[in-house]
């Protein structure tokens, strides 16, 4: 599949995907999302590639939402019979084993904050500013912003801006939660895909077990998580992986992964 809104470039083991509508403040249209979908196959079945990154092109914005000329004429018996936009969820969510970090370049907006929300990790550039202005619209969010920014930021203020459509810059989505941190616009892919590198050069299964145990939080009560954790760390002591891992540790040298 060749792409028409997206550019993907391999960076060592770190797979870099950037939305590429600057035009349009990298809006979500329906090709965006297949394309997003076939990149993200591809990073998941490359056994050379650790973890992903996600950012948008541009200075101004990662994406200004779901394309709101698209959705203007959708009658909503399309919306419903395509389930629109939740084949998003099953694929970079839940197909994907692999981490992803979204680098918030700018506007990140109602599915724009939504998408972001669906990676694993959010790091923004200083310039940043989350939202879920839908209300604005007269519509509210489709992709996760009332569930995932609540869990993230909680109850109040993912209410206000629900309610309001209030922007969050970066520095209060770093002290909230929802961004793991902030750096310079200038430096944000470089220190993204430096992350994503540091992840990619860890043992592969361990990764993949860790982000499923984290996950579980979102989705469990604590007690069906810490027997899952548990179990997770217990399989984990089966891999080559963990000899090497604590016997590198012993003989005071840097653990080879082999992902087995
Ligand atoms: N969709 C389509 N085009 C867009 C979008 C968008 N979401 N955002 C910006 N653009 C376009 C503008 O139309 C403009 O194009 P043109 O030059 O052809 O007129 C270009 O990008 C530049 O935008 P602006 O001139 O508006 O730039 P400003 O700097 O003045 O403003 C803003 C920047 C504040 C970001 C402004 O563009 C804006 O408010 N954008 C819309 C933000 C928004 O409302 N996002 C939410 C969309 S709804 C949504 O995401 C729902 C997701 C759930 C769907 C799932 C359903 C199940």
């Amino acid at each position: 599949m060749s792409y028409e809104n997206i550019l993907v470039e391999q960076r060592g083991a770190v797979t870099l995907v950037t939305l590429n509508r600057p035009q349009a403040l990298n809006a979500l249209n329906s090709t965006v999302l297949e394309e997003l979908i076939d990149a993200f196959a591809k990073f998941e079945a490359d056994a050379s590639k650790g973890c992903a990154v996600l950012t948008g092109a541009g200075e101004k914005a990662f994406a200004a939402g779901a394309d709101i000329k698209e959705m203007f004429e959708k009658p909503a018996a399309e919306f419903f019979a395509q389930d629109f936009f939740s084949r998003w969820t099953s694929h970079l969510v839940k197909t994907t084993r692999k981490p992803w970090i979204a680098a918030v370049n700018g506007f990140a907006l109602g599915g724009g904050c939504e998408l972001a929300m669906m990676a694993d990790i959010i790091i923004a550039s200083e310039n940043a500013k989350f939202g879920q202005p839908e209300i604005k619209l007269g519509v509210g969010p489709g992709m996760g912003g009332s569930q995932r920014l609540t869990r993230a930021i909680g109850k109040s203020k993912a209410m206000e801006m629900c309610l309001t459509g209030r922007m969050m810059g970066a520095e209060e989505a770093e002290r909230s939660g929802l961004v793991s941190r902030v750096v310079p616009l200038a430096s944000l892919v470089d220190e993204a895909v430096k992350l994503a590198a540091e992840i990619a050069a860890m043992p592969p299964l361990a990764v993949i077990a860790n982000k499923e145990a984290v996950n579980a939080a979102f989705e469990m009560t604590l007690e069906q998580g810490l027997i899952m954790e548990r179990r997770i760390f217990q399989v984990l002591t089966a891999t080559e992986d963990k000899v090497e891992g604590m016997g590198a540790f012993i003989e005071k040298r840097p653990g080879v992964w082999t992902g087995r």
